[in-house]
This record gives C-alpha cells, structure tokens and sequence, in this order.
C-alpha cells in the first residue's frame, strides 16, 4: 500500500529533524567553538574549509547550468556572487582570505591548497558533483544543510572573539556576513523542497539527499579530526 505524502508541516519537520545529525555536534566542532584549538589547527581548518568555500559558487552554477527555469536562476545566481564577489563587494571568499590572514595563512598557502587533506577534498568534490549529476531541484535540497548553519555561525560569533582574540574583527567578518545570507538562501531552498517533493517516496529521497549533504560536512570534520590528533569515537 502506498503511503500518502507527509503534510509540508509534517515534511518540513522531518527536514528539521536531522539537524540532530548536523555537524554544530561534531567533535571538531566542539573543539573549536569550546576554545580548545590550537593556532595550528585552526590554520588546518581554514586551508580546509577554504576548498569548500570556493567549491560553493561552482557547485552553484552547476545547478545554474542544470535549471531551465529562468526565474529560478536569477533567484539562485546570487549565492554565486555573495561568495565571488560583485560590485565593491569582494565577497565571502575574499573575506576568507581575512580569516586566513588572522590565523597566520598568507593568500598562496590557502591558493595552493598544499594543506587539503585528501578526506576535504573527496567530500566537498562528492557535493559539487552531485549538483553537476542530479536535478537542480535535489541539488538545492542538499543545500537545506543550512537550515542549521546560522547556529553554527552564531555560536562562533558568541565564542571565538573570547576564546581566540588574535582573530580581530577581520578573521570573523566571513561569519558575520553569513548570517543573514544563509537565512535568505534556506527561505528560498526550503520552499522548492517543500513544493517539489510531492509524493511519500520523492519526500523520502529529499531526506536521503539530506542526509547525503550532512554526511559531506561530517566527513570533512572526520578527515581535520585526524589531522588535530583529535580522538573521535
Ligand atoms: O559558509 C557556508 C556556505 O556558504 C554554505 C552554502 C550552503 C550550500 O550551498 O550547501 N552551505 C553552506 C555552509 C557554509 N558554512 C558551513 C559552516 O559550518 O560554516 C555550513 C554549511 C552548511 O550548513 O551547508
């Protein structure tokens, strides 16, 4: 027997839930936000979590190229340009290149990506190429990770600057700006899942691609775990 499609209530719910999974609870996550890191690994973490920073606006005009509706697109090409940059914008790239600058990392140790722990890169390059493979539509639901993300970020605000003041206002200036950004991108990603997802089934696969997404950013934690010599069980 069929089961009927969740409610968009009961769905999105669902969507919500597996923020139990999201990586505000990893190990890393905890290390860095309680103010145990090193300087040394958060260097690591930012030359890390540099190639998934310029990974997005790829990862985005894949979806771009996959979408054949022009409404949509024009909505969407905004993720690209708040990371590239536009305008006297330089974009959340270039302020990541502030925080890297704040934790001791010149622009070519970042560029050279000499510090991409192969783990990074197989989970980030496994996101962008989901979005070149899929429907642009299940490709904007992997992006329903940010549902949880202003958390994250907020709590960075709240505890960086006490735990690791030499950061100054620069190093977080990427994290400020993402807040409200992140809340505007998953209004419009949580609405497309919502609509697009109309059978028990296909609800089923938005939860599976979900998951996948969460499982990109746990892995890339696991990988920088290692490389903290961080006990992960
Ligand atoms: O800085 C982040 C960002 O720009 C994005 C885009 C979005 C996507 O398209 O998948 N996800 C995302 C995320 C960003 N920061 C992560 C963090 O922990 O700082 C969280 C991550 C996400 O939750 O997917």
């Amino acid at each position: 027997m069929t089961e009927a499609a969740w409610s968009r209530e009961e769905f999105e719910a669902k969507l919500r839930e597996k923020g139990a999974v999201y990586h505000i609870y990893h190990p890393v996550n905890r290390w860095l936000n309680d103010g145990h890191a090193t300087r040394e690994q958060l260097q690591i973490w930012t030359a890390n979590r540099w190639h998934y920073q310029i990974s997005i606006p790829i990862k985005d005009a894949a979806i771009l190229s996959n979408c054949p509706d022009r409404a949509w697109r024009r909505r969407w090409i905004t993720r690209i340009l708040d990371h590239d940059g536009h305008g006297d914008d330089p974009g959340g790239i270039e302020a990541w290149t502030q925080l890297g600058h704040a934790v001791g990392l010149s622009r070519e140790d970042l560029e050279s990506e000499r510090m991409l722990l192969p783990g990074v890169r197989f989970a980030v390059d496994a996101y962008v190429n989901f979005a070149r493979r899929e429907p642009w539509q299940e490709a904007v639901t992997a992006s329903l990770t940010e549902l949880f993300a202003s958390d994250i970020h907020k709590e960075r605000l709240a505890n960086w600057p006490q735990f690791y003041p030499w950061l100054g206002a620069e190093g977080m200036l990427y994290f400020h700006n993402r807040v409200s950004q992140a809340r505007r991108d998953v209004a419009e990603a949580l609405a497309l899942t919502l609509d697009h997802y109309d059978t028990r089934a296909l609800q089923l696969r938005a939860l599976d691609i979900l998951q996948f997404k969460l499982d990109v950013l746990w892995q890339m934690n696991d990988a920088m775990a290692q490389a903290f010599h961080l006990e992960v069980h």
